[in-house]
């Protein structure tokens, strides 16, 4: 996939207040500051479309882009900001679960762990519910840039035991240098590909080729 326009639509302190266009959504979670408002930039090529900051706690809302008119990509605000307060942590709760209970377009999460450090238990907690809401994610571990390519399948295996996945499905990530920037663009291809019986359409061809049902799987289907 390439990526020909990037839009910032809004920011939102709750998500209910987006009446949403029925467009697919992906979201990023992680961290604060692990790179998630990065990873958007560098994704889009646009290097000021999201804010980012080297002071964790940087996006406090929900950030919402459309990418190629055709789906969003939502930036989340980051958990595990140690100089929060109580009360916006509960804030924080409350506007992830609003989100990830409310949003039908959801179809992708990327979640994103510092490749240098082991997932933390906010990082676990996010992943089990994950699972429990039965939302498909990718793990990417960022700022892969900061280890030698040599060190990071090592350090690849704390994040795969925390997180119950494997190597190979971690994309390695840096938006220092684009590394995996072509894994992540892949992920939302297929993530975004709704398979045609899916869709409940029936398209021109179909219909009229009733003699081959099976006959419309694209070439590149894996
Ligand atoms: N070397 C390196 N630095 C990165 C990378 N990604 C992000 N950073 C830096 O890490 C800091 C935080 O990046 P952000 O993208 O703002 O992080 P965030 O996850 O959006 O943070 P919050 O909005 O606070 O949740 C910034 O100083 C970035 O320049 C990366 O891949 N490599
Ligand atoms: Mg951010």
């Amino acid at each position: 996939m390439e990526i020909k326009r990037a839009d910032f639509v809004i920011s939102l302190p709750a998500y209910r207040d987006f009446p949403g266009i029925g467009l697919p959504q992906i979201a990023v979670v992680g961290k604060s500051n692990v790179g998630k408002s990065s990873l958007i930039n560098c994704v889009t090529r646009r290097s000021k479309l999201a804010r980012t900051s080297s002071t964790p706690g940087k996006t406090r809302l929900i950030n919402i882009f459309l990418l190629n008119e055709s789906f969003h990509l939502v930036d989340l605000p980051g958990y595990g900001f140690a100089k929060v307060d109580k009360q916006e942590k509960l804030r924080w709760g409350k506007m992830m679960q609003d989100y990830f209970t409310t949003s039908r377009e959801l179809q992708h999460v990327f979640c994103l762990v510092d490749i240098r450090h082991e997932p933390t238990q906010d990082d676990i907690q996010m992943n089990q519910f994950l699972r429990q809401m039965n939302i498909p994610f990718t793990v990417i571990a960022t700022k892969c840039d900061k280890i030698s390519r040599g060190a990071r399948q090592k350090q690849l295996a704390p994040i795969c035991r925390a997180l119950l996945v494997q190597p190979w499905q971690i994309i390695c990530f840096s938006s220092e240098d684009s590394t995996g920037r072509d894994k992540v663009l892949e992920t939302l291809e297929s993530v975004l590909t709704v398979p045609e019986e899916d869709t409940g359409i029936q398209t021109e061809e179909t219909e009229g080729s009733g003699s081959d049902p099976g006959g419309t799987i694209s070439s590149d289907a894996e």
